[in-house]
């Protein structure tokens, strides 16, 4: 888990929330994209059930403090994106975690089926999903920020360029 930012760094412009301390190595997977790209970005615990109240002031404070984008990741009964997107005008990334007795079909369910009028807009389950809601979220912040915009198409270039392009055994 990251510390507070130090009173020199940038403003956290993403902010990564998780329900649990559990979800961390998934989460992290968001986080390290974010870094790989140089967006200044938090990581919080702020879980619907256990911590109702952190979840409403951070949701309330979010577009104040200046975030732009919100993931949200959680498993189980994955109330925590969609309770987020219910209190912030920001887009929220949901990320649903793996789960031991369901495989994570219930966080995806949980988190997917938004009613109409406050999306969610909801990633894969795992690992995968948390690094393409780092990269959803970089492509957003891309649209009014070129030089991000530059090192986002850099970053696919060279995945792109990772791929060989004959299978070996
Ligand atoms: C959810 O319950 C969390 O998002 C986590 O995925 C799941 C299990 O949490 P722990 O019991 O591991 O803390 O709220």
């Amino acid at each position: 888990m990251n510390d507070p930012a130090p009173p020199s760094a940038p403003a956290p412009l993403v902010g990564i929330v998780m329900g649990s301390q559990s979800d961390w190595p998934t989460l992290k997977e968001a986080a390290r994209i974010l870094s790989d790209l140089e967006i200044p970005h938090e990581s919080r615990i702020v879980s619907a059930h256990r911590t109702p109240d952190r979840l409403w002031s951070y949701g309330r404070e979010a577009a104040g403090r200046g975030l732009k984008v919100i993931i949200a990741g959680a498993g189980g009964a994955a109330h925590l994106p969609g309770m987020m997107a219910s209190k912030t005008p920001l887009p929220v990334i949901g990320v649903p975690v793996e789960t031991r007795a369901l495989g994570g079909l219930d966080s995806l369910y949980s988190i997917v089926q938004m009613p109409r009028g406050f999306p969610v807009a909801t990633m894969a389950i795992g690992g995968a999903g948390a690094a393409n809601a780092g990269l959803m979220a970089a492509q957003i912040l891309a649209l009014s920020d070129p030089a991000l915009a530059a090192r986002l198409a850099a970053w696919r270039e060279a995945l792109s360029a990772s791929v060989p392009e004959v299978p070996h055994d």
